[in-house]
């Protein structure tokens, strides 16, 4: 796969909406070969004028909450109102264990077998922020392949909701009711990212307790500052096994949306959230590229090595290392 043609026909197939042609894009620019990336990265330069029409819907909560039973019944209620659902799976431990992927289609059995519907595992890699590169560019690929909602689930394991944040126009956190008056150890920092707050397992005998939750959620928040400038976020509860506040979830999403787009926002956030990327991304090459120089990692050892043996400070053995990198160090140490 390095050919003009395979690019050009990926291109069209994945404007047309084939799926088949969409999972190879995929899986292209998951790629760590050269000539994939090559060519992944001119594939989505010729879709760009394509993407950023869907909706970005972040999903994230503890492991269980019922992200994925959210995810299939939603998915399944945007599709009767007439959408076309992406879902991109990023579960930070899959890579390690390599096995929870089947279990997420299994919870999403509706919906990956609809047609209206894509469902995707993405990986986490890369050295910077797991989630954000490959995701991104999944994402986008999606948007050109004309879906209108693109859903993201990461598990929320303290990193993961921030680099969440980073990609989708709307944070959902999902809740399970339980701990009583406790806020289920969920801090401060996650709850200021979340556009959207849902206490799920509202059903059965959990329903008073995720009453409770709603009710602590909910003054827990009017001390943080909004997540979004004139946005109060919303707390709702939900039954994913029964379906119940699944318009609710999406009225309070559109809701935010309109909010976003009237203030400017939704612009501004997006350009924001591509402009850190660039910047993380530099960083990461630029890094990358001095490990790879002649001599850098000799000086590194030699380094590590004066500052054991206290020839050195640490300052006098970081400006070494970047000399010998043929750079100047810089000015302010
Ligand atoms: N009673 C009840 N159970 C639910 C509800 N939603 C999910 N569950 C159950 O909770 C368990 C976990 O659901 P998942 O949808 O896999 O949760 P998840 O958040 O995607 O989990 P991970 O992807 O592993 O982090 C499953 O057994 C679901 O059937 C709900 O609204 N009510
Ligand atoms: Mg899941």
């Amino acid at each position: 796969m390095s050919e003009r043609a395979s690019v050009e026909q990926l291109k069209s197939g994945v404007i047309e909406g084939d799926r088949a042609a969409l999972s190879r894009a995929i899986t292209l620019a998951e790629s760590r070969r050269g000539d994939d990336q090559e060519a992944a990265q001119q594939l989505i330069a010729e879709l760009l004028p394509r993407t950023g029409g869907a909706r970005r819907v972040g999903i994230t909560g503890v492991p269980g909450a019922g992200k994925s039973t959210a995810i299939e019944a939603l998915g399944l209620w945007l599709i009767e109102q007439g959408l076309k659902v992406a879902v991109l799976v990023v579960d930070p431990s899959s890579s390690r264990s390599g096995g929870s992927i089947l279990g997420d289609k299994t919870r999403m059995q509706g919906l990956s077998a609809h047609e209206d519907a894509y469902i995707r595992p993405s990986p986490t890699s890369g050295m910077l922020g797991g989630i954000a590169r490959k995701t991104r560019e999944a994402m986008l690929l999606c948007e050109a392949a004309g879906y209108d909602v693109v859903i993201v689930e990461s598990v929320g394991v303290g990193q993961s909701e921030a680099e969440l944040a980073e990609l989708v126009d709307c944070l959902c956190l999902l809740l399970v009711p339980g701990a009583g008056d406790e806020l289920q150890g969920i801090k401060r920092g996650i709850m200021e990212l979340a556009d959207l707050i849902v206490v799920n397992k509202a059903d059965g005998d959990r329903v008073d307790a995720a009453r409770q939750a709603r009710g602590d959620y909910h003054q827990a928040l009017r001390m943080l500052p909004p997540s979004t400038e004139g946005w109060e976020t919303p707390v709702l509860m939900a039954s994913a096994t029964e379906g119940t506040g699944l318009p609710e979830i999406w009225e309070a999403i559109e809701a935010h949306r309109r909010l976003l787009e009237e203030s400017g926002q939704l612009t501004e956030r997006r350009l924001r959230q591509r402009q850190r990327w660039l910047k993380s991304m530099i960083e990461e090459a630029v890094l990358a590229s001095f490990h790879d120089r002649e001599g850098v990692p000799e000086a590194i050892a030699d380094a590590e090595r004066k500052v054991a043996e206290e020839q050195l400070t640490v300052p006098q053995a970081t400006a070494e290392v970047v000399r010998a990198a043929g750079l100047d160090p810089p000015e302010r140490a």
